[in-house]
């Protein structure tokens, strides 16, 4: 069974308003993330131990694995970038429902704290990877980051409610070499709370 490219859920200009142009999301998602899933079915297609298992078992076997980095490194970003794909809202961005924004001031203080947070862990990220949001095992939200393909899943550090990918292909067209920039934006005006609200339960 071979994995796919799932579609954008809204179209390649649909973000261009908001700081993040048609050009970046043609090449980060019909380019990069393609490029994760060809790779990941290469890697299916030749090794028996990958067939037949979910995306999810395929991060997990890989992880801290040596042999399979070039494994993990893929399936890490398949993983990675369906979630960032519904972490932004064309719509809806930057505007927080009332179950997380009460949920985020009791974890982190204030919205503002929260935001802070994310970038500090957004921008201290060496070189490529992620920020996440994260519900972890204590019931608390909490904001994390990795490097490459790695993710929360991987590392055991909760369940993700919004992923920022921060390799400089998400911001360069965009905000150049200004990941504090990029960041700072996609909080304010990108990132979809509906949809990490909803993963709240
Ligand atoms: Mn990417």
């Amino acid at each position: 069974m071979a994995f796919d490219l799932p579609a954008l859920p809204y179209s390649t200009n649909a973000l261009a308003a908001l700081g993040m142009c048609q050009e970046t999301l043609e090449l980060h998602h019909g380019k990069h993330h393609q490029a994760y899933v060809t790779a990941l079915n290469g890697f299916v297609e030749k090794n028996a131990a990958l067939a037949g298992k979910t995306l999810e078992d395929i991060v997990h076997l890989s992880h801290n694995n040596a042999e399979m980095a070039p494994v993990f490194n893929n399936a890490g970003q398949h993983w990675n970038h369906i979630l960032f794909w519904q972490a932004m809202s064309p719509t809806d961005g930057g505007r927080i429902p009332g179950k997380l924004e009460q949920k985020i001031t009791a974890d982190f203080g204030s919205v503002t704290q929260f935001k802070d947070a994310f970038k500090a862990a957004a921008v201290s990220q060496f070189g490529s990877g992620w920020a996440w949001l994260v519900l972890a095992a204590d019931g608390k939200l909490k904001v994390t980051k990795t490097p490459n393909g790695s993710n929360p899943l991987a590392t055991g550090e909760g369940k993700v409610l919004l992923a920022c990918d921060v390799w400089e292909h998400s911001y360069y067209l965009d905000f150049r070499n200004r990941r504090p920039d990029y960041v700072q934006n996609w909080l304010d005006k990108i990132a979809n709370y509906e949809f990490a609200a909803s993963r709240l339960g």
